[in-house]
């Protein structure tokens, strides 16, 4: 079945009547720009062809009630009873989305109830942006059937502040950004300062490139330890230095950077710096040579987040250097870090040889089985029917 015909199906079968309407939003893999977000740096992130999609329905009351195939469980709340911490667990993400949108000043009094049913593909843990593919469909969703008339890059902040609060992550617009405005075969150039953005062609498949995505099943998340902290740095990092953020930075400021700081600030520092400036040689390598060239940039990020920002694991170490050892064009772990997935930009011909290199390396090692495939880039948040 169709992934819409899917949705309405499961849809009626919960409630008992056709869904009003049908919306989807993707998954991310980001390309290069990672832990420059938040330090209002550049990112270069395009949505997955894995979607998470909601089914809305009217009520004649204001409830919302919220079911999905990842739980037996329907939650249901009152909107005048919407707030960060009214639910726990996966309602959260919807829930929050509805919370998030009156923060950002829908008038959600006179709105009625709806029914929603989630059903999703992006896997969750895997460092693809579950999370945001889910806050996105809702978000869109409930803006469109309410007719709230915020535009996406307010929608990305409604999915972000739901995240922030509901889960108590401190993470960025990226996400977000990716799952509400990708397009097909393109990445999103995404400035976080201004929130321009750039879609720019990445044409994989005409190159007889693919994207593979190699989940180490090491699990992450983002609202404990790691991340947080990695941000603080950053924020401690710009404070040292008097700039208002790590973007105010250039490659050229951190021989004063490293006089000033102590060495671990200084390397999350630096990290943050070079990365922003790997994003902009990405982008401008693909265009003036294609998507061959970016090799370089994507194997020098993972360097700089394995040994100055501190954020790999041995699983994704491995995945990397197997994939390069095997003739990828570049490599790199992707997402927050601590565990989930590492990409590789292959040549079509390879795709077997290096998952099968990769699969025996992580069997050699005694790890758990990774998951690799290919990942296109595909159209943003959507309405479907
Ligand atoms: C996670 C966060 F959600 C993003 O905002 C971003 O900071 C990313 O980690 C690291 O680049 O996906």
């Amino acid at each position: 079945m169709d992934p819409v015909a899917s949705a309405e199906h499961l849809f009626a079968e919960r409630y008992g009547r056709r869904p009003a309407g049908v919306w989807s939003a993707p998954g991310r893999v980001n390309l290069i720009g990672e832990h420059t977000d938040y330090n209002d740096g550049f990112v270069f992130p395009f949505a997955i062809d894995k979607r998470t999609t909601v089914a809305l329905g009217d009520r004649d009351d204001r409830l919302i009630r919220v079911a999905s195939t990842f739980s037996p469980d329907v939650v249901e709340l009152h909107i005048d009873e919407l707030s960060p911490d009214a639910v726990s667990g996966w309602a959260a993400y919807p829930l929050g989305v509805a919370w998030a949108l009156g923060e950002f000043g829908a008038d959600l009094a006179h709105v009625r109830g709806v029914d929603l049913h989630i059903d999703s593909d992006v896997p969750v843990g895997a460092g693809l942006s579950s999370s945001a593919a889910l806050e996105c469909a809702v978000a869109l969703a409930l803006d469109e059937h309410w007719g709230l008339g915020f535009d996406r890059p307010t929608l990305a902040k409604v999915g972000r502040l739901a995240e922030n609060r509901v889960v108590g992550a401190p993470t960025g617009i990226m996400d977000q950004s990716a799952s509400l405005l990708g397009e097909h075969d393109a990445g999103v150039f995404l400035d976080c300062r201004s929130l321009d953005a750039d879609v720019i062609p990445l044409g994989f498949a005409a190159s007889g490139l693919s994207l593979l995505v190699i989940d180490t099943k090491v699990e992450h998340a983002h609202s404990t330890g790691g991340y947080a902290a990695r941000r603080a740095s950053c924020e401690a990092g710009a404070r040292a230095l008097g700039v208002e953020s790590l973007r105010d930075l250039h490659v050229g400021d951190l021989a004063r950077a490293q006089e000033v700081l102590d060495d671990e600030t200084f390397r999350r520092v630096r990290h943050v710096v070079t990365e922003n400036q790997r994003v902009l040689d990405t982008v401008r390598s693909l265009r003036e040579h294609g998507a061959g060239s970016i090799g370089p940039m994507l194997d020098a990020s993972h360097v700089s987040m394995r040994d100055d920002f501190e954020i790999s694991v041995p699983e994704l170490d491995l995945a990397v250097e197997t994939a390069q050892a095997n003739g990828a064009i570049g490599a790199r772990m992707t997402g927050g870090g601590f565990g989930g997935a590492a990409i590789a930009l292959v040549i079509d011909a390879l795709v077997p040889v290096i998952t099968k290199a990769v699969g025996a390396a992580f069997a050699e090692h005694g790890y758990r089985a990774p998951a690799i495939f290919t990942v296109h880039a595909s159209q943003g948040a959507r309405r479907d029917a």
